[in-house]
Protein backbone atom coordinates (compact mmCIF):
# COMPACT_ATOMS: atom_id res chain seq x y z
CA UNK A 1 0.00 0.00 0.00
CA UNK A 2 1.51 3.45 -0.75
CA UNK A 3 1.16 6.27 1.91
CA UNK A 4 0.38 8.92 -0.20
CA UNK A 5 -3.37 8.49 -0.42
CA UNK A 6 -5.01 9.48 -2.77
CA UNK A 7 -2.89 9.73 -5.41
CA UNK A 8 -3.42 12.25 -7.64
CA UNK A 9 -2.70 12.08 -11.18
CA UNK A 10 -5.26 14.67 -12.64
CA UNK A 11 -2.80 17.34 -13.17
CA UNK A 12 0.28 18.34 -11.98
CA UNK A 13 -1.76 21.63 -11.13
CA UNK A 14 -2.60 19.52 -7.56
CA UNK A 15 0.72 19.94 -5.85
CA UNK A 16 0.25 21.27 -2.25
CA UNK A 17 3.13 23.82 -1.08
CA UNK A 18 5.64 22.07 1.14
CA UNK A 19 6.73 23.28 4.53
CA UNK A 20 9.91 24.87 3.29
CA UNK A 21 7.70 26.72 0.25
CA UNK A 22 5.59 27.66 3.12
CA UNK A 23 8.48 29.31 5.17
CA UNK A 24 9.58 31.49 2.09
CA UNK A 25 6.13 32.30 1.21
CA UNK A 26 5.68 33.49 5.64
CA UNK A 27 8.53 35.01 5.05
CA UNK A 28 8.21 36.88 2.13
CA UNK A 29 8.86 40.73 1.70
CA UNK A 30 6.06 42.11 0.29
CA UNK A 31 4.80 45.51 -0.57
CA UNK A 32 1.98 46.96 -3.41
CA UNK A 33 2.38 45.12 -7.03
CA UNK A 34 0.12 47.99 -8.47
CA UNK A 35 2.71 49.99 -7.55
CA UNK A 36 5.64 48.04 -8.51
CA UNK A 37 6.29 48.10 -5.09
CA UNK A 38 6.70 44.33 -4.13
CA UNK A 39 10.29 43.46 -3.88
CA UNK A 40 9.53 39.78 -4.30
CA UNK A 41 7.58 40.11 -7.01
CA UNK A 42 10.28 42.34 -8.96
CA UNK A 43 12.77 39.80 -8.32
CA UNK A 44 10.36 37.30 -9.20
CA UNK A 45 10.09 39.13 -12.79
CA UNK A 46 14.03 40.13 -13.22
CA UNK A 47 14.95 36.29 -12.69
CA UNK A 48 12.38 35.07 -15.26
CA UNK A 49 13.21 37.66 -17.80
CA UNK A 50 17.10 35.99 -17.30
CA UNK A 51 16.14 32.75 -17.34
CA UNK A 52 14.36 33.50 -20.69
CA UNK A 53 16.78 35.45 -21.87
CA UNK A 54 14.62 38.66 -22.13
CA UNK A 55 14.74 42.33 -21.31
CA UNK A 56 11.09 41.70 -19.12
CA UNK A 57 9.12 39.79 -17.49
CA UNK A 58 5.45 40.47 -15.75
CA UNK A 59 4.02 38.49 -13.05
CA UNK A 60 0.23 36.92 -13.72
CA UNK A 61 -2.59 34.96 -11.37
CA UNK A 62 -2.92 32.16 -14.39
CA UNK A 63 -1.03 30.25 -17.14
CA UNK A 64 -4.21 31.37 -19.26
CA UNK A 65 -3.92 34.84 -18.24
CA UNK A 66 -0.33 34.74 -19.28
CA UNK A 67 -1.30 33.62 -22.46
CA UNK A 68 -4.52 35.66 -23.19
CA UNK A 69 -2.59 39.04 -22.14
CA UNK A 70 0.47 38.09 -24.69
CA UNK A 71 -2.53 37.41 -27.39
CA UNK A 72 -4.15 41.17 -26.41
CA UNK A 73 -0.80 42.86 -26.60
CA UNK A 74 -0.12 41.43 -30.27
CA UNK A 75 -3.40 41.75 -31.48
CA UNK A 76 -6.05 43.73 -32.90
CA UNK A 77 -9.83 42.41 -32.81
CA UNK A 78 -10.16 40.70 -36.50
CA UNK A 79 -6.65 39.26 -36.45
CA UNK A 80 -6.46 35.46 -36.89
CA UNK A 81 -3.65 33.49 -34.70
CA UNK A 82 -2.17 30.39 -36.41
CA UNK A 83 -2.10 27.61 -33.61
CA UNK A 84 -2.07 23.87 -33.44
CA UNK A 85 -5.85 22.22 -33.41
CA UNK A 86 -5.43 20.78 -29.37
CA UNK A 87 -3.66 23.86 -28.61
CA UNK A 88 -4.70 24.70 -24.60
CA UNK A 89 -5.82 28.27 -25.64
CA UNK A 90 -8.03 27.04 -28.00
CA UNK A 91 -9.50 24.24 -25.65
CA UNK A 92 -9.31 25.04 -22.39
CA UNK A 93 -9.30 28.65 -21.89
CA UNK A 94 -12.87 29.73 -22.58
CA UNK A 95 -13.01 31.22 -25.95
CA UNK A 96 -11.03 34.04 -24.46
CA UNK A 97 -9.36 34.48 -28.23
CA UNK A 98 -12.24 35.49 -29.39
CA UNK A 99 -13.48 36.74 -26.07
CA UNK A 100 -11.61 39.32 -24.58
CA UNK A 101 -9.52 39.81 -28.21
CA UNK A 102 -11.58 39.31 -31.03
CA UNK A 103 -9.31 36.90 -32.87
CA UNK A 104 -9.89 34.41 -34.73
CA UNK A 105 -7.94 31.06 -34.68
CA UNK A 106 -6.56 29.43 -37.75
CA UNK A 107 -6.26 25.64 -36.51
CA UNK A 108 -3.46 22.95 -37.81
CA UNK A 109 -3.28 19.41 -37.59
CA UNK A 110 -0.44 17.58 -36.59
CA UNK A 111 0.77 14.41 -34.29
CA UNK A 112 2.13 15.36 -30.75
CA UNK A 113 0.57 19.04 -31.29
CA UNK A 114 3.17 19.74 -33.41
CA UNK A 115 2.92 21.38 -36.85
CA UNK A 116 5.35 21.91 -39.50
CA UNK A 117 6.54 25.61 -41.19
CA UNK A 118 4.96 24.45 -44.94
CA UNK A 119 1.53 23.93 -42.72
CA UNK A 120 1.81 27.80 -41.32
CA UNK A 121 3.31 29.06 -44.87
CA UNK A 122 -0.14 27.51 -46.47
CA UNK A 123 -2.68 28.95 -44.33
CA UNK A 124 -1.14 32.61 -44.14
CA UNK A 125 -3.72 35.26 -45.68
CA UNK A 126 -2.88 37.01 -48.04
CA UNK A 127 -3.12 41.05 -47.77
CA UNK A 128 -6.38 41.69 -49.06
CA UNK A 129 -9.29 43.61 -47.27
CA UNK A 130 -11.63 40.47 -47.70
CA UNK A 131 -9.35 38.51 -45.30
CA UNK A 132 -8.52 38.45 -41.47
CA UNK A 133 -4.95 39.57 -41.03
CA UNK A 134 -2.57 36.19 -39.62
CA UNK A 135 -0.81 38.32 -36.99
CA UNK A 136 0.61 35.76 -34.48
CA UNK A 137 1.66 32.07 -34.51
CA UNK A 138 1.41 30.06 -30.85
CA UNK A 139 3.05 27.07 -30.16
CA UNK A 140 2.69 24.93 -26.45
CA UNK A 141 5.55 23.44 -25.69
CA UNK A 142 5.37 20.59 -23.88
CA UNK A 143 2.09 20.16 -25.36
CA UNK A 144 -0.56 19.12 -22.79
CA UNK A 145 -3.05 17.10 -25.41
CA UNK A 146 -0.67 16.19 -27.48
CA UNK A 147 0.72 14.02 -24.59
CA UNK A 148 3.33 15.96 -23.14
CA UNK A 149 5.41 16.02 -26.30
CA UNK A 150 8.32 18.36 -26.99
CA UNK A 151 9.24 20.55 -29.43
CA UNK A 152 12.57 20.45 -31.48
CA UNK A 153 14.62 23.75 -31.57
CA UNK A 154 14.36 23.24 -35.44
CA UNK A 155 10.93 22.55 -35.86
CA UNK A 156 10.81 25.97 -33.99
CA UNK A 157 13.51 27.94 -36.10
CA UNK A 158 11.78 26.80 -39.52
CA UNK A 159 8.76 28.48 -38.05
CA UNK A 160 10.19 31.50 -37.42
CA UNK A 161 11.80 31.66 -40.56
CA UNK A 162 7.97 32.11 -42.05
CA UNK A 163 7.09 34.25 -39.36
CA UNK A 164 9.90 36.57 -40.42
CA UNK A 165 8.85 36.22 -44.03
CA UNK A 166 5.69 37.30 -43.01
CA UNK A 167 5.88 39.52 -40.00
CA UNK A 168 4.02 37.55 -37.83
CA UNK A 169 5.18 37.51 -33.76
CA UNK A 170 4.95 34.13 -32.02
CA UNK A 171 3.92 33.61 -28.82
CA UNK A 172 5.29 30.28 -26.25
CA UNK A 173 2.35 28.92 -24.27
CA UNK A 174 5.21 27.68 -22.05
CA UNK A 175 3.28 26.30 -18.94
CA UNK A 176 5.10 23.51 -18.69
CA UNK A 177 8.37 25.06 -20.55
CA UNK A 178 10.65 23.42 -17.52
CA UNK A 179 9.72 19.99 -18.00
CA UNK A 180 10.42 20.26 -21.94
CA UNK A 181 14.29 21.77 -21.05
CA UNK A 182 14.91 18.82 -18.74
CA UNK A 183 13.64 16.28 -20.86
CA UNK A 184 15.69 17.53 -24.17
CA UNK A 185 18.45 19.53 -22.36
CA UNK A 186 17.79 22.57 -23.67
CA UNK A 187 18.26 26.23 -21.64
CA UNK A 188 14.79 27.49 -21.53
CA UNK A 189 16.34 31.04 -23.41
CA UNK A 190 17.59 28.47 -26.07
CA UNK A 191 13.74 27.98 -27.19
CA UNK A 192 12.40 31.54 -25.84
CA UNK A 193 14.53 33.59 -28.18
CA UNK A 194 12.55 32.43 -31.05
CA UNK A 195 9.38 34.01 -29.13
CA UNK A 196 8.13 37.95 -29.27
CA UNK A 197 6.51 36.74 -25.67
CA UNK A 198 6.72 33.30 -23.71
CA UNK A 199 4.40 32.69 -20.85
CA UNK A 200 5.20 29.77 -18.14
CA UNK A 201 3.46 28.27 -15.20
CA UNK A 202 4.81 27.86 -11.34
CA UNK A 203 1.79 25.98 -10.51
CA UNK A 204 2.14 22.82 -13.13
CA UNK A 205 5.10 20.69 -12.17
CA UNK A 206 6.97 23.72 -10.50
CA UNK A 207 4.53 22.98 -7.53
CA UNK A 208 4.17 26.40 -6.62
CA UNK A 209 0.71 27.14 -5.40
CA UNK A 210 -0.07 29.94 -7.64
CA UNK A 211 0.85 32.45 -10.83
CA UNK A 212 2.90 32.43 -14.06
CA UNK A 213 5.01 35.08 -16.10
CA UNK A 214 5.21 36.45 -19.47
CA UNK A 215 8.39 37.84 -20.74
CA UNK A 216 9.68 39.48 -23.34
CA UNK A 217 10.83 43.21 -24.47
CA UNK A 218 10.11 45.76 -22.18
CA UNK A 219 8.08 47.34 -24.75
CA UNK A 220 5.63 44.28 -25.24
CA UNK A 221 5.36 43.10 -21.10
CA UNK A 222 4.60 47.30 -20.99
CA UNK A 223 1.57 46.60 -23.46
CA UNK A 224 1.20 42.95 -21.23
CA UNK A 225 0.94 45.21 -17.97
CA UNK A 226 -2.31 47.23 -18.98
CA UNK A 227 -4.12 44.08 -20.23
CA UNK A 228 -3.06 42.41 -17.01
CA UNK A 229 -4.76 45.33 -15.09
CA UNK A 230 -7.35 45.44 -17.50
CA UNK A 231 -8.47 41.59 -17.33
CA UNK A 232 -8.38 42.15 -13.96
CA UNK A 233 -5.19 40.73 -13.16
CA UNK A 234 -3.51 43.38 -10.88
CA UNK A 235 -2.19 41.98 -7.62
CA UNK A 236 -1.18 43.65 -4.37
CA UNK A 237 1.03 42.08 -1.52
CA UNK A 238 1.81 38.85 -4.26
CA UNK A 239 5.10 38.94 -2.78
CA UNK A 240 3.27 36.00 -0.37
CA UNK A 241 2.74 33.56 -3.76
CA UNK A 242 5.80 34.93 -5.92
CA UNK A 243 8.19 33.98 -3.33
CA UNK A 244 6.67 29.92 -3.86
CA UNK A 245 7.47 30.44 -7.48
CA UNK A 246 11.39 31.78 -6.47
CA UNK A 247 11.09 28.74 -3.98
CA UNK A 248 10.43 26.50 -6.88
CA UNK A 249 12.94 27.88 -9.31
CA UNK A 250 15.70 27.03 -6.95
CA UNK A 251 14.20 23.64 -5.76
CA UNK A 252 12.06 22.05 -8.01
CA UNK A 253 13.10 22.29 -12.00
CA UNK A 254 15.99 19.08 -11.82
CA UNK A 255 13.61 16.79 -9.94
CA UNK A 256 10.79 17.03 -12.99
CA UNK A 257 13.35 14.60 -14.46
CA UNK A 258 11.84 12.17 -11.88
CA UNK A 259 8.15 13.07 -12.60
CA UNK A 260 9.46 12.07 -16.15
CA UNK A 261 10.96 8.76 -15.30
CA UNK A 262 7.57 7.83 -13.84
CA UNK A 263 4.97 8.98 -16.26
CA UNK A 264 7.39 6.73 -18.86
CA UNK A 265 7.23 3.59 -16.12
CA UNK A 266 3.91 4.66 -15.51
CA UNK A 267 2.93 3.88 -19.47
CA UNK A 268 5.43 0.68 -19.91
CA UNK A 269 3.28 -1.03 -17.62
CA UNK A 270 0.03 0.02 -19.18
CA UNK A 271 1.62 -1.13 -22.26
CA UNK A 272 1.16 -4.41 -20.69
CA UNK A 273 -2.16 -4.86 -19.70
CA UNK A 274 -5.50 -5.84 -21.32
CA UNK A 275 -8.32 -3.40 -22.78
CA UNK A 276 -5.83 -0.13 -23.37
CA UNK A 277 -4.38 1.17 -25.53
CA UNK A 278 -0.92 3.75 -25.07
CA UNK A 279 1.83 5.01 -27.30
CA UNK A 280 4.85 4.69 -24.64
CA UNK A 281 7.30 6.52 -27.31
CA UNK A 282 5.07 9.53 -27.32
CA UNK A 283 5.63 9.97 -23.30
CA UNK A 284 8.42 12.38 -23.25
CA UNK A 285 7.78 14.63 -20.22
CA UNK A 286 4.51 14.15 -17.11
CA UNK A 287 2.25 13.55 -19.42
CA UNK A 288 0.29 9.76 -20.14
CA UNK A 289 -2.85 9.54 -21.84
CA UNK A 290 -4.14 5.85 -22.86
CA UNK A 291 -7.50 4.92 -24.51
CA UNK A 292 -9.89 2.26 -23.29
CA UNK A 293 -10.89 -0.45 -25.48
CA UNK A 294 -14.84 0.65 -26.36
CA UNK A 295 -15.49 -3.06 -26.06
CA UNK A 296 -14.67 -3.20 -22.56
CA UNK A 297 -15.18 0.02 -21.01
CA UNK A 298 -15.23 4.20 -20.89
CA UNK A 299 -12.79 6.37 -19.76
CA UNK A 300 -14.48 7.65 -17.22
CA UNK A 301 -15.74 4.20 -15.87
CA UNK A 302 -12.28 2.86 -15.63
CA UNK A 303 -11.31 6.16 -13.42
CA UNK A 304 -14.80 5.90 -11.27
CA UNK A 305 -13.16 2.14 -10.47
CA UNK A 306 -9.46 3.84 -9.98
CA UNK A 307 -11.25 6.65 -7.58
CA UNK A 308 -12.41 3.64 -5.60
CA UNK A 309 -8.80 2.36 -4.75
CA UNK A 310 -7.35 5.89 -3.90
CA UNK A 311 -5.98 6.35 -7.82
CA UNK A 312 -7.34 9.89 -9.24
CA UNK A 313 -7.00 10.02 -13.15
CA UNK A 314 -8.85 12.18 -15.60
CA UNK A 315 -11.16 10.79 -18.65
CA UNK A 316 -10.73 13.76 -21.15
CA UNK A 317 -12.68 11.98 -23.63
CA UNK A 318 -15.51 9.03 -23.97
CA UNK A 319 -12.56 6.31 -24.03
CA UNK A 320 -9.30 8.76 -23.40
CA UNK A 321 -7.55 8.82 -19.91
CA UNK A 322 -5.15 11.33 -18.96
CA UNK A 323 -2.11 11.08 -16.06
CA UNK A 324 0.36 13.51 -14.85
CA UNK A 325 2.94 12.49 -12.89
CA UNK A 326 4.29 15.18 -10.29
CA UNK A 327 6.21 16.41 -7.43
CA UNK A 328 3.31 14.91 -4.39
CA UNK A 329 3.32 11.56 -6.80
CA UNK A 330 6.36 9.39 -5.67
CA UNK A 331 7.63 6.34 -7.14
CA UNK A 332 6.17 3.55 -4.75
CA UNK A 333 2.74 6.13 -5.81
CA UNK A 334 3.19 5.11 -9.16
CA UNK A 335 3.58 1.51 -8.24
CA UNK A 336 0.52 1.57 -6.51
CA UNK A 337 -1.35 3.35 -8.84
CA UNK A 338 0.06 0.89 -11.78
CA UNK A 339 -1.41 -2.14 -9.12
CA UNK A 340 -4.59 -0.45 -8.90
CA UNK A 341 -4.51 -0.19 -13.26
CA UNK A 342 -3.69 -3.88 -12.93
CA UNK A 343 -6.86 -4.74 -10.77
CA UNK A 344 -9.54 -2.57 -12.66
CA UNK A 345 -8.73 -3.63 -16.03
CA UNK A 346 -8.51 -7.32 -14.74
CA UNK A 347 -11.97 -6.83 -13.72
CA UNK A 348 -14.99 -7.99 -15.73
CA UNK A 349 -16.39 -4.58 -17.75
CA UNK A 350 -18.95 -2.79 -15.71
CA UNK A 351 -22.81 -3.47 -16.48
N1 LIG B 1 -3.80 23.09 -18.06
C1 LIG B 1 -4.66 22.41 -17.13
C2 LIG B 1 -6.09 22.37 -17.64
O1 LIG B 1 -6.51 23.63 -17.98
C3 LIG B 1 -6.30 21.45 -18.79
C4 LIG B 1 -4.13 21.02 -16.89
O2 LIG B 1 -4.63 20.39 -15.93
O3 LIG B 1 -3.26 20.56 -17.64
N2 LIG B 1 -1.21 26.23 -21.00
C5 LIG B 1 -1.14 24.90 -20.87
C6 LIG B 1 -0.35 24.11 -21.84
C7 LIG B 1 -1.81 24.26 -19.81
O4 LIG B 1 -1.76 22.94 -19.72
C8 LIG B 1 -2.55 25.04 -18.90
C9 LIG B 1 -3.32 24.39 -17.77
C10 LIG B 1 -2.58 26.43 -19.08
C11 LIG B 1 -1.91 26.99 -20.15
C12 LIG B 1 -3.40 27.34 -18.20
O5 LIG B 1 -2.92 27.44 -16.92
P1 LIG B 1 -3.92 27.94 -15.73
O6 LIG B 1 -4.69 26.74 -15.33
O7 LIG B 1 -2.96 28.43 -14.70
O8 LIG B 1 -4.76 29.02 -16.28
Amino acid sequence: MSDQKPIDLRSDTVTKPCAAMRKAMAEADVGDDVFGDDPTVNRLQDRVAELLGKEAAIYVPSGSMANQTAIRAQTQPGDEIIAHQDNHIYHYEAGAPAGLSGCMLRLLPGAGGRYEADAVREVIRPTNSHFAQSRLIVIENTHNRGGGTCWSLDAIENIKQVALEHKLNMHLDGARIMNACVAKGHTPSAYAKYFDTVSMCFSKGLGAPVGSAVAGSTEMISRVHRFRKMFGGGMRQAGVIAAAALYALDHNVERLAEDHQNAKRLSVALANMPHVDVDVEMVETNIVYFDVDPAYSTAQQVCDCLHEDGVWMLAVSAQRVRAVTHLDVSTTAIEFAIDALHRVLSAKPAE
